[in-house]
């Protein structure tokens, strides 16, 4: 070797260890580790099944110099990719359930669980994600960079090398938490998406991620035929329309044989549907089902629908969408936010879960924080999550949970699914804040299994993300002291997680309190916002509705009577203020300001605490964070310390503005014991409107 090849392998060699200490998170909760030997069996050969080998060489924590044999064949106690695994390894119906096997068993070998003995069925058949991912690189909601399927400029469509690698790494991830679908486009959808080049480079991410058993589907826009194809109309009913869609179906699956199917946002916020030539959902839905039948694709048919009428806009879907329950074709499945309104920090569950029962129904949760502070505020979201799929229904009497209603344990669907808007983009750590991977993470082990609870995951989490097994993490090469780290960081830390969506809400919009942030970019407050030319259910006003007498929106009979939409006995407990629980009150009544809240206090009283409270549970955060120092790399560290300090300052910018101005409705001082605001209320009219929103900062 001479002496420049030698000093360029030296520096190669130099630069990724540089890279490996560097930690930006790259890794996610797959970090490299000093694995162990393996000796893998297995019976048969496939591009799945390699995955897996390498993954157990890779990460191997068990015995040195075991063996672990993967056999895939058919046994009846085993669903779908369910798993078992044993002292001997891994048993599945399929590749993939091995694959999702060879995960679970290198993850419980860092988590410390039992490997042997354990049988894993998914909840859900599809675990999806949505991506709102624009053919310009743009992402609409997205915190964390540009696309990483689509990009802007003469060559965005070449698929480049180091394409394949991002997608690559992004299968890899998805497919080690049971993720089995991405949508890769918004559901704002251009008609560009189903031309030939988009169509090719689908084809490309397709082909990558096909091994690790993720199917790819599209959002199309409904309107598709008269865009680009030429007709004159998009009426689902028209021959030229329906022979249009299964043409273009048939392109598709050419191309791309195992397809997933189309997502759709029809008639719902400007977007083209049925109903611009007087047809129903069910037509336009059924019509796309019909052109997929034949490949077994499927159509996701959302139901965030609402237009400026005068009907309160939470009851708008379940109106549209409830008489229409039965007509759906059996590879429909209608796609459902979890609250009526939007993804709020705090919401009800939609009352459509459970209310259609002769059609197929799924979840849309958000990842991504549109509505708790970007990437920039620490949420966790299981317990949002958990709470919403907790929700007792009632529909098939008490225990008709929302988890129930959809994963086909009530009801006979023949499809389950859920979904999850992504936090996904092209920074290094994918998602922006590092706490923000929790939340990737969370939704695709509750996909898996709805039933874990939220700490469990965040324990996985940190443990899989921060924990001793980590190369990258020096601190624990040597001499890892398992009390102490529990102590002094996975204890704490964990807590903070847990407690973290609340404080959100405490400082944002406690008590029921929903949709008061400044327009459009959903992160400031904007309590005020209600210009007399803008759209009613577009203002802030529209949904607090504070005046001289109280606050908060009567759903109830004497209101708009959403309450209607929700079964017995949960209807009369919310139509009862003195019933309804108080973290909803204001979502269902409008409440005088002395009323008696359980606590004691006035309801103005007990407003100004849950806010106080807010600002002072993140300023613990960043106690819990400080002290978390020695064991977390620098990168990372400094990254979540400063995230914190910027939405502790910004708790505060909530506080301030909402109690300031509730307070010219209230008429009553904030009490004394609270810390005094330290902004003014014209001031902070003028700032938040924007983003950054670090008044004074
Ligand atoms: O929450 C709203 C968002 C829109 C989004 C829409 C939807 C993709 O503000 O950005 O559009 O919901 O879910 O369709």
């Amino acid at each position: 070797m001479n002496h420049l090849k030698l000093s360029t392998s030296l520096f190669f060699l130099l630069f990724s260890l540089l890279i490996l200490n560097a930690q930006n998170g790259h890794n996610v909760w797959l970090q490299n580790k000093k694995a162990k030997t393996v000796n893998v069996v297995s019976s048969k050969e496939s591009p799945t099944l390699n995955i897996a080998k390498n993954e157990l060489n890779q990460g191997w924590l068990g015995t040195d110099g075991a063996t672990i044999t993967l056999t895939v064949k058919r046994n009846k106690s085993l669903k779908q990719d369910g798993f078992i695994l044993n002292e001997n390894g891994i048993t599945a119906n399929t590749d993939l359930g091995i694959l999702y096997g060879t995960f679970e068993l290198l993850r419980r070998q860092q988590t410390g669980e039992s490997t042997s003995n354990a049988l894993s069925i998914p909840s859900y058949d599809q675990r999806i994600l949505n991506h709102w991912d624009n053919p310009n690189g743009s992402i609409e909601r997205g915190y964390a960079g540009n696309s990483l399927f689509w990009r802007y400029g003469k060559d965005s469509l070449t698929v480049t090398d180091s394409d394949i690698k991002l997608w690559q790494e992004y299968a890899r991830i998805n497919a080690s938490v049971g993720i089995n679908g991405s949508v890769l486009n918004n559901v704002n959808a251009s008609p560009m998406i189903l031309t030939s080049g988009y169509l090719q480079r689908v084809k490309a991410i397709n082909d990558v991620l096909r091994p690790y058993g993720i199917k790819t589907f599209l959002s199309i826009k409904f309107s598709s035929p008269s865009l680009i194809g030429g007709l004159e109309t998009s009426d689902p009913l028209d021959k030229n329309v329906i022979k249009w869609w299964r043409d273009k179906v048939k392109e598709i699956y050419t191309l791309i044989p195992d397809f997933g199917g189309f997502l759709v946002k029809a008639s719902s916020e400007g977007q083209p549907g049925p109903q611009d030539y007087g047809r129903s959902h069910a037509d336009g839905a059924n019509m796309l089902a019909d052109a997929l039948k034949p490949y077994n694709g499927i159509v996701m048919w959302r139901a965030f629908v609402y237009s400026p009428t005068d009907e309160d806009r939470a009851k708008q879907a379940y109106t549209e969408f409830a008489p229409l329950d039965g007509e759906f074709r059996d590879n429909v499945i209608i796609q459902v936010k979890n609250g009526p309104i939007d993804f709020q920090p705090r919401e009800p569950f939609s009352p459509l879960f459970g209310a259609l029962k002769e059609t197929a129904i799924m979840p849309e949760l958000q990842i991504t924080q549109e509505y708790l502070g970007h990437s920039t505020h620490l949420a966790y979201l299981a317990p949002m999550w958990k709470e919403f799929l907790e929700s007792d229904t009632y529909q098939e009497g008490e225990g008709s949970t929302v988890a129930k209603t959809t994963d086909g344990s009530l009801f006979d669907q023949k499809l389950t699914a859920i979904a999850g808007v992504a936090n996904t983009g092209l920074d290094d750590n994918w998602t922006g804040h590092t706490f923000a991977q929790s939340n990737w993470y969370a939704f695709g082990r509750l996909a898996w299994n709805h039933e874990l609870t939220s700490e469990q995951i965040a324990d996985e989490w940190l443990k899989l993300t921060f924990g001793p097994f980590s190369l990258e993490n020096k601190n624990y090469d040597v001499d890892f002291d398992e009390q102490a780290w529990n102590t002094n960081f996975l204890n704490p830390v964990k807590q903070m997680m847990l407690d973290s969506r609340e404080a959100i809400v405490d400082y944002m919009m406690p008590l029921g309190l929903h949709h008061i942030f400044s327009p459009n970019a959903h992160y400031g407050p904007g309590p005020w916002y209600g210009p007399a030319r803008a759209r009613k259910d577009w203002t802030s006003l529209y949904y607090h509705q504070a005046d001289s007498l109280g606050i908060g929106f009567d759903r109830t009979p004497t209101g708009s009577n959403a309450t209607i939409q929700y079964e017995e006995p949960l209807r009369s407990q919310f139509n009862n203020i003195e019933t309804c629980p108080e973290d909803v009150l204001l979502w269902f009544h409008h409440v005088p300001w002395d009323y008696k809240m359980k606590s004691g206090k006035t309801l103005w009283e007990e407003l100004c605490y849950h806010y106080d409270t807010g600002v002072h549970k993140v300023r613990t955060f960043q106690t819990i964070w400080d002290k978390a120092k020695p064991y977390v790399d620098h990168e990372r560290f400094y990254e979540v310390q400063t995230k914190l300090r910027r939405q502790a300052r910004n708790a505060i910018v909530w506080k301030d503005a909402c109690l300031l101005y509730f307070q010219e409705f209230s008429n009553t001082p904030i009490p004394y014991d609270i810390e005094r605001p330290l902004h003014n209320l014209e001031d902070l009219k003028i700032s938040t409107m924007k983003r950054p929103l670090d008044y004074n900062n």
